[in-house]
C-alpha cells in the first residue's frame, strides 16, 4: 500500500515535470491525488519538500544521519561558507539533538558544503544536494545557494532525533529572483525580536526579501538623527492609542545583519507623499499651514500629504532617505506612493520625480506601489502591484504600460497575497476589503501569467504584505501569515509546472509537525488535509 502510494505521488510529480526524468520508480500517470485521500505522513521526505524543487531523483540507499555526523565546509579560508555551515548545524541540532560539529575541509563523510563557481544551471541561489551512504554533498555557486540547500536538507532529516536521509539528488533554483514578505510595524508596533522570528520562519521556505513598512499615519518607527522627533514623538502611538514605539538605528542594523546571514535582503519603506500624518504631527514646519496635526490612532487611509510646494519638504526627504540609504545594504529603497488621495495628480507626479531622484542620488533603486505607474517612474524603478480582480481597467493599463516600458513588477495582488485579508468571515483579526482569501485562493494562481500583457520576464517576483491595522499581537500575526505565506514561498520559488493544489495541500499538511515544533500558531484551514 505504502509503495503504491509513493508510486502514485511520484507519478503525479513526474507528470508535472517536477521530478527528473530518471526517477527510479515507474510513473503511473493520470492520477489525481485529492486532499484527504492519503494521510500526509505517508509522503516520503523528497515528496514533502516545500517549496517543490526543480527536480528530484530518488535513487539508491540513503545517508545515516546520527551521532557521528559532522558538517564539513569547503575552502577552509572562506569564512562565509563556514558561517553558513555553523548556522545549518545550529538549525539541525535543535530537532535532532545531535552534536554536529563543524570542521574545515570537505574530505570525509558527513554533510559537505562546497562552492563550485562553475556549476551549471544553478544561478545565484540554486544548489545541488546529493545524498548517499557516504554522506550528503551540498554544492552551489554562492554561499546563498548553500544556505538554501541547507534549508532543503532540514526538511529531509527526520523530524526528531537521528535517522536516514533518503538517497538521491535534488537540483534546484528559483523561478523568481524576488520572493518577499512585508510587515507593517507602523499601524501596530512590533519589536525587532518578533521580526527576527519571522525572518527565521520565512528563510526556511526560501523567502529572500523582507520589506519593512516603517512609517504611516499612525506611527514613525525608525530613529532618524536629523529629525529626532519623528521617532520620539511620531513613534509614540499606534492604532487604538497604544504606546507604539520605534527602533533605534542599532536595532535596525542588527535586524539587517540577522536577515543578511539568512540571505534575506531588507527593503525599507518610507511612505510618501501620503500616509505621513506621524511626520506632520512631529514637525509643524512640514505642514503647508505651519501647524502640526494631532497624532492619529484610527484606521482611515488617504487623508495626509507632505506639502508639495515647500522646499523644506525636499530637505526632509533628502535627509531621511540619506540616513536610510546609509543604513541599508540592499539595493532598494521603497518610497510608497500609494493612496495619495489628497495630493493633486500633477503635484504627486512632481513630488515623485524629486523623491525618485533622491533615491538615485544615494545609489539606490526605487521601489514604489503601482500608483507610481500613473506618474513618471524613474528608469529601473520597480513597481509593486497590489490590485485585485476588481481593479479598474485604467489602473491595470497604466501598470501594463509601465511593464512594457521596461519596469519590473513585484506582484502582491490584494485578493491573493495580502496576509491581512481574513481567511473567511469567522477570522477574527484582519480586514476584508479585497474579499476573503482562503489558503487555496492564495496559492492557486500563476504569477507569470497574472496580468494580461505582462510577460513573465517582466515579473521580478511576488510579495505577501501583512498590514497591521487589525493585527496587534504575535498570535494574530502568525495566524494570518501561516500557512498562507508558505504558498507565497512556493509561488516564488517553484517551477510553474509544479504548481498544483492537490500536491501542494498535501505537502503543506506535512509541514504541520514542523510548524508545531516551532510554536507557530497557524490557522488550521479547512481546505488543507491536516493530520489532526
Ligand atoms: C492598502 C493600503 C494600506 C492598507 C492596506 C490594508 C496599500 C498599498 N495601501 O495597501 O495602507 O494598510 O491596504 O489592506
Amino acid at each position: 500500500m505504502r509503495v503504491l502510494r509513493l508510486r502514485r505521488t511520484l507519478g503525479t510529480l513526474l507528470a508535472l515535470g517536477v521530478l527528473g526524468g530518471s526517477a527510479s520508480c515507474t510513473a503511473a500517470h493520470g492520477d489525481d491525488a485529492r486532499p484527504g485521500d492519503d494521510p500526509p505522513a505517508a509522503l516520503a521526505p523528497f515528496e514533502r519538500l516545500l517549496p517543490a524543487p526543480l527536480s528530484v531523483r530518488a535513487e539508491g540507499p540513503g545517508y545515516s544521519f546520527g551521532p557521528g555526523t559532522v558538517i564539513r565546509t569547503g575552502r577552509g579560508a572562506d569564512e562565509e561558507v563556514r558561517r553558513v555551515g555553523e548556522l545549518l548545524a545550529e538549525q539541525l541540532r535543535g530537532p535532532s539533538g545531535l552534536p554536529l560539529p563543524v570542521v574545515d575541509g570537505v574530505q570525509g563523510d558527513g554533510i559537505r558544503l562546497g562552492i563550485d563557481e562553475e556549476a551549471e544551471g544553478l544561478g545565484e541561489e540554486g544548489y545541488r544536494l546529493e545524498s548517499g551512504p557516504g554522506g550528503i554533498t551540498l554544492t552551489a555557486r554562492t554561499p546563498a545557494g548553500l544556505f538554501r540547500a541547507g534549508q532543503t536538507l532540514r526538511q529531509l532529516v527526520p523530524a526528531a532525533g537521528p535517522g536516514t536521509v533518503p538517497g538521491g539528488t535534488v537540483t534546484d533554483r528559483p523561478r523568481f529572483a524576488y520572493r518577499g514578505a512585508m510587515v507593517d510595524i507602523a499601524r501596530h508596533f512590533f519589536s525587532v525580536e518578533q521580526v527576527k522570528r519571522y525572518v527565521d520562519q520565512l528563510a526556511q521556505y526560501k523567502v529572500n526579501t523582507l520589506h519593512l513598512h516603517l512609517t504611516d499615519d499612525q506611527g514613525w518607527r525608525l530613529a532618524v538623527d536629523s529629525w529626532p522627533r519623528l521617532a520620539e514623538y511620531g513613534g509614540g502611538s499606534e492604532v487604538g492609542g497604544g504606546p507604539g514605539g520605534h527602533w533605534t538605528k542599532d536595532e535596525y542594523r542588527e535586524l539587517v545583519a540577522y536577515a543578511g546571514e539568512r540571505y534575506v535582503d531588507v527593503v525599507p519603506e518610507i511612505d510618501m507623499p501620503g500616509h505621513v500624518n506621524a511626520a506632520l504631527a512631529s514637525y509643524a514646519e512640514l505642514n503647508c499651514d505651519g501647524k502640526a496635526p494631532e497624532r492619529y490612532t484610527g484606521t482611515k487611509v488617504g487623508f495626509s500629504s507632505l506639502c508639495i510646494g515647500k522646499e523644506r519638504t525636499y530637505e526632509f526627504i533628502d535627509e531621511v532617505l540619506g540616513e536610510l540609504a546609509a543604513l541599508t545594504p540592499g539595493r532598494y529603497l521603497h518610497i510608497g506612493g500609494d493612496e495619495a488621495h489628497v495630493t493633486p495628480a500633477a503635484d504627486y507626479a512632481a513630488f515623485m520625480d524629486r523623491a525618485q531622484a533622491v533615491v538615485g542620488r544615494y545609489g539606490k533603486t526605487v521601489m514604489g506601489w503601482h500608483q507610481l505607474a500613473a506618474a513618471r517612474p524613474a528608469q529601473g524603478a520597480v513597481l509593486q502591484y497590489w490590485g485585485h480582480d476588481k481593479t479598474s481597467a485604467a489602473d491595470r493599463a497604466a501598470v501594463v504600460a509601465a511593464a512594457k516600458a521596461g519596469h519590473r513588477l513585484v506582484l502582491s495582488p490584494a485578493d491573493r497575497l495580502y496576509l491581512d485579508m481574513k481567511y473567511e468571515a469567522a477570522t477574527k483579526p484582519g480586514l476584508a476589503w479585497a474579499g476573503y482569501v482562503p489558503v487555496r485562493r492564495a496559492y492557486s494562481w500563476n504569477p507569470g501569467a497574472y496580468l494580461a500583457g505582462v510577460p513573465e520576464s517582466a515579473v521580478l517576483g511576488v510579495e505577501a504584505p501583512l498590514w497591521t491595522e487589525n493585527v496587534a499581537t504575535r498570535a494574530d500575526w502568525e495566524l494570518m501569515a501561516f500557512p498562507r505565506v508558505l504558498g507565497l514561498a512556493e509561488l516564488g520559488w517553484s517551477p510553474a509546472g509544479a504548481l498544483d493544489w492537490a500536491s501542494y495541500s498535501r505537502r503543506l499538511a506535512a509541514q504541520e509537525p514542523r510548524l508545531d515544533a516551532q510554536g507557530i500558531g497557524f490557522y488550521r484551514a479547512p481546505d488543507v488535509p491536516w493530520a489532526q
